[in-house]
Formats: C-alpha cells, structure tokens, sequence
C-alpha cells in the first residue's frame, strides 16, 4: 500500500448533511466519482443510506435502488480506482459486491448484521470497521468515555478479533475511530491528538472528518465552508498515522496531503 489514500464519499442521498441531493441521479453520482478519481482518489465510497447524527435508518430496497446503479455505472467506467460500498447491510453490501465493489465499509463494524464478516471473508473483500457510540438517531446526546481513545481502541481492537474469528483475513482489515459518530467536539480532538495510539493497533487507520460539525464549530463556517479546516485535520491525520482519508474534497485534500507527506519523509514517497 502507498503512504496513503484517497476515499472519495460518493453519497446517493436525498439528506446527507454535507451533499445530500446534490448526486441523488445514478448519472451525476457516476459523474463525481469519475471526477474524484482524477482529482486523487483510490476509493470512491458510495452510500445510500446517511448516518448523520439523527438519521432515520433507510429500508434495504431503496438503499439497493439507490446504490447499485452507480456502482454498476462507475465499474463499467473502469476506473483506476477501487469501489467501496458504505453500508451496514448484508444484502446491499452483497449486490454491491456483484456489481464490482471490493471493498465494505461498515460503520457498525459488523454488529448490526454479523453475517456481513462471512460475506468479506468468503470473497476477499477489503473492509473498514469504525467506531460509533450508540446508533446515528441518539448517538449525539451526551456521549461519555472513561478515556475516549483507549475506549475506541479498545472498541476496535475487539471488532477486529471478530472479524478475524470470523474469517476475513486481517490484513484486509482497515480501522476507524469514527470521527462524529457519537463525540463530543473534545473528544473528536483528542481523537486527532492520539491518533498514534489507534495506529499502534497495527492495521491502516481510516479518517473521516470532511465537513463534519466539529469543523464547523471551530471555524463558524457552513458545510460548504469546511474545506480548509477538513485540509487542517488530514495533515495532522497524517502526521499522527492514519492512513485512508475519507473526504469530499479529494482535490483540496489531495494538495494538502502531498506537501504534508513530502515534508515528513523528505528522501521520497
Ligand atoms: N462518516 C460518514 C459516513 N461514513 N465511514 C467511515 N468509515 N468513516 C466516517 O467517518 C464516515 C463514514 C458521514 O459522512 P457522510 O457520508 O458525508 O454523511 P452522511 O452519513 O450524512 O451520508
């Protein structure tokens, strides 16, 4: 794997709260990922269902409506680039996996539906498992950890034993502290501050903080507004370990990340 990667969102929803909408016809959702791979990203994430804080769950049938056209659209683009299929559920993630993704990115790190681990394990599939508090409806109502990293590694630790136990290789296990999902504003940034200590763990650190809130509250900027603090985050992401970066902007991030890197290890990529 190179230094880093590039996870383009491709979101195929009417409420996501950063570009809900805008990509909701399967035309303009292919349409942006071809962009964001020549903008610099590895993966393009495509989701049908968001998990903003509040977000009512969505029924497998629409998430499949939605989702399954533009991973058909985008594989037969034949880009360079791997396709991921942001979801919880088992049947969405497999006709995904049909239509050419290979990559599963769960936010429930396998606990809503178990069986999904079968389904990485038996086809080879890479996969992210992250760490959320709760379930997006509640999870921001006074989220409380003893220590917020140890806790979420010691989350993440135990959501990757089961995986394994369950059959997906290890080294195609990828991990997320999941920035949002059920944090307050400190604990995001003590989370960014000791990121190390969740690359420690041994296996790539995905980061998805672009637009997210927190941002937000720190710069008094909109959503659309929140591309340079979400630069600010990937840089130190960087700097402390993570190696995945899950972001909107992939050509502002791209930028970033190119100067962060060739400042950290000067002598070559
Ligand atoms: N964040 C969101 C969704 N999926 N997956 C991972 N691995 N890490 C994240 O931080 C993460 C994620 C939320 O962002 P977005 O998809 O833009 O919004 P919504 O859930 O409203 O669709």
């Amino acid at each position: 794997m190179p230094a880093y990667a590039i996870m383009g969102v491709v979101n195929v929803t009417p409420d996501s709260f950063a570009d809900g909408g805008t990509f909701e016809e399967p035309d303009a959702a292919i349409r942006h990922a071809r962009r964001l791979v020549e903008e610099g990203a590895a993966i393009v994430d495509v989701g049908g269902e968001s998990t903003r804080p509040g977000a009512a769950p969505v029924p497998a049938a629409d998430e499949l409506r939605r989702v399954i056209p533009v991973v058909e659209g985008i594989a037969a683009l034949g880009l360079e680039a791997q396709i991921s299929v942001d979801t919880m559920k088992l049947a969405v993630a497999e006709a995904a996996v049909d239509a050419g993704a290979t990559y599963v990115n769960d936010v429930t790190a396998f606990r809503h539906q178990p069986e999904l681990a079968g389904l990485v394990a038996d086809r080879g599939l890479d996969c992210c498992l992250m760490h959320m508090l709760g379930e997006p409806r509640t999870m921001q109502e006074d989220p409380r950890y003893d220590d917020v990293v140890s806790d979420v590694k010691a989350f993440l630790e135990e959501r990757l034993a089961a995986a394994v136990a369950a059959g997906v290789a290890e080294e195609r296990v990828q991990l997320d502290p999941g920035i949002g999902f059920g944090k307050t504003l400190e604990h995001n940034l003590e989370l960014l501050r000791r990121l190390d200590e969740i690359a420690a763990i041994g296996r790539p650190v995905v980061l998805g903080t672009s637009r997210k809130s927190f941002i937000g509250r720190l710069t008094g900027r909109d959503v659309a507004g929140r591309v340079h603090g979400t630069v600010a985050t990937c840089v130190i992401g960087l700097e402390r370990g993570a190696r995945v970066f899950r972001v909107h902007d992939v050509a502002a991030v791209a930028d970033g990340l190119a100067v962060a890197a060739a400042t950290l290890a000067p002598h070559g990529p």
